[in-house]
């Protein structure tokens, strides 16, 4: 299939899922046609079957905004009748779906298009009035939708009264990318032989509640020594800096900035901390659970479909820091019980989210969306 990806091209779950998946239906044999402002983070090497196109846009003095959704209308239609694109995956919704049924309506060529939501576009953005009915129109007009947890579909159905199909196909990783590896070098530069290492990664913004981390960790130490691995960065991270000055865990804690390669850090830390305040799936944590790292979250959203409490972590109500901490302090204080949940991790990022199994399933999903086969 000749296919069209739209995402966003910055440090973001949805990003990453839109570009791993471009490269992996690439590996299988299909014409991947991303298009962006800025070329996909994680689209960093040249790779057969894919090719870039940058949306363009033109500043005039009379547009006090930038005008990017008809700029990427514009540029879909281009790449659509150059390529004869069979469909058009929109990754998160705004604008990309409301663009792509643009552009869809000039075509007139018979290109589908299938939008995926991501979390935010849905629960947070989407439900602005500035945008919702919009929003809700561009979801219901495109050809295929899918959500990326069951919880993501159930709070579209709901939220937006839309009735539409909407096929649940979560997130995934590449388990062997993402496998622990031996990582005693990194664990050096952080941490002494005596201390674990607890790791969060996200875009710091308020919906992940860093603070909730640096929290949990001061209560931590307090009965095991330890230090604080930060990946990432975002609004919060100032505030979240003065916050580990305020509780005296400056020395503890690194603040590491965004990374690209986050196997080494992943496979030196013994737990992941997610207390977001919404997730609709949370990557990290499948990323982390890949590595062999146990999670301590929140219940929020999606992460009770990706994560068991009791298995591959823990899982308490969201701002319950005490909760959290007494988890991973009893989870780093058993050592047979902290082998269990690692094996536990691994398995399960294997079994039910490895990038083969989901790639397949999006590949059906086109299938039907074009006609070609009949829905299960
Ligand atoms: O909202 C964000 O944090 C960014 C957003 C994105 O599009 O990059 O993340 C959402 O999509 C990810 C990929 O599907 C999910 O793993 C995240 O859980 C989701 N974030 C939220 O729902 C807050």
């Amino acid at each position: 299939m000749k296919i069209g990806i739209v995402c966003y091209p910055t440090y973001g779950g949805s990003g990453v899922i839109a570009t791993e998946l471009g490269k992996a239906l690439a590996e299988r044999g299909h014409q991947i046609h991303f298009i962006s402002y800025a070329v996909p983070m994680r689209l960093d090497s040249y790779l057969g079957n894919i090719f870039y196109h940058e949306v363009e846009m033109s500043t005039y003095p009379v547009f006090e905004f930038p005008l990017y959704t008809p700029a990427l209308a514009s540029k879909i239609v281009e790449v659509a009748r150059f390529e004869h694109l069979d469909l058009l995956h929109a990754h998160y919704a705004i604008p990309h779906a409301t663009s792509a049924y643009l552009a869809r309506q000039i075509l007139h060529d018979g290109m589908k298009v299938i939008t995926t939501l991501h979390g935010t576009d849905i629960t947070l953005v989407g439900l602005e009035p500035s945008f919702l009915p919009v929003m809700k129109f561009s979801i219901e007009q495109s050809d295929g939708v899918t959500a990326v947890s069951r919880f993501l579909k159930e709070k579209t159905l709901t939220n937006y009264g839309i009735q539409k199909d909407i096929r649940v196909i979560p997130n995934f990783v590449d388990t062997e990318k993402y496998r622990r590896i031996e990582c005693s070098r990194v664990r050096e530069r952080f941490a002494t032989s005596e201390e674990k290492i607890l790791v969060h990664v996200s875009n710091f913004r308020a919906v992940k509640r860093v603070p909730d981390v640096i929290r949990i960790f001061g209560e931590v130490r307090k009965k095991i020594p330890a230090k604080l691995i930060l990946v990432g960065d975002g609004p919060d991270r100032s505030a979240c800096e003065m916050l580990s000055r305020e509780l005296a865990l400056q020395d503890h804690i690194r603040f590491l900035g965004k990374q690209t390669e986050l196997v080494p850090l992943l496979s030196a830390a013994d737990v992941m901390l997610m207390p977001s305040q919404s997730e609709s799936f949370g990557l990290a944590a499948l990323e982390a659970m890949a590595c062999e790292v146990p999670v301590v979250s929140s219940s929020v959203g999606g992460l009770p479909e990706l994560q068991v409490h009791g298995e591959t972590g823990y899982i308490a109500e969201i701002g319950d820091i005490d909760r959290m901490a007494r988890y991973t302090i009893d989870l780093l204080m058993n050592d047979t019980r902290m082998a269990m949940f690692r094996r536990a991790c691994r398995v399960r990022a294997v079994e039910q989210f490895d990038v083969h199994r989901i790639v397949r399933d999006y590949e059906h999903y086109y299938e039907e969306c074009i006609g070609a086969t009949e829905a299960p």
